[in-house]
């Protein structure tokens, strides 16, 4: 009997470490960026690109790098900043950083996904699937998929594109 219980508590010792260790790196993968309140901006007719927006808070540090979806052939991580009194989007080549534990707002004038050349219109009250695109410190890629709500904003005013 004696035997048998010492045998057993290191085995039993093992495998909830285990268990912790492989609930812990799970949840460190799933929850590694928050995405909080993902929003697509509605596009009139003929519009062929539009504006994603969401806070995203990391875990650890990471870059955003890109998105895809569907509806569109292409997905950029864009900034918009006044430059003289000129609001002008550029291509944040490198990615969008999201400092561990911080809340990065991507909105309308600030960071956005640019989505372009959108194969449909994005209509009022419809969703749209997205895959964001993640890169860690190491180098190492991840992806989330969303599924963002279509919603109808105030209208900007022009956006000119530094490229
Ligand atoms: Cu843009």
């Amino acid at each position: 009997m004696t035997t048998v219980r010492t045998a057993l508590i290191p085995f039993l010792r093992n495998a909830v470490s285990a268990l912790a260790l492989f609930s812990l790196s799970y949840c460190a993968w799933a929850q590694s960026v928050l995405v909080q309140n993902p929003w697509a901006r509605a596009t009139v007719q003929a519009q062929k690109s539009a504006g994603v927006f969401m806070s995203l808070e990391a875990a650890s540090d990471m870059r955003l790098v890109g998105a895809s979806t569907p509806v569109a052939a292409v997905g950029e991580v864009h900034e918009m900043r006044l430059e003289g009194d000129v609001m002008k989007m550029r291509l944040l080549k490198g990615g969008l950083e999201l400092p561990a534990g911080k809340t990065v707002e991507l909105k309308p004038g600030s960071f956005h996904i640019m989505l372009m050349d959108l194969k449909t219109s994005l209509i009022k009250d419809t969703t749209i699937p997205l895959t964001l695109v993640f890169v860690d410190a190491k180098g190492v890629e991840s992806k989330t998929e969303l599924t963002v709500p279509v919603k109808a904003m105030a209208h900007m005013g022009a956006m000119a594109h530094a490229n």
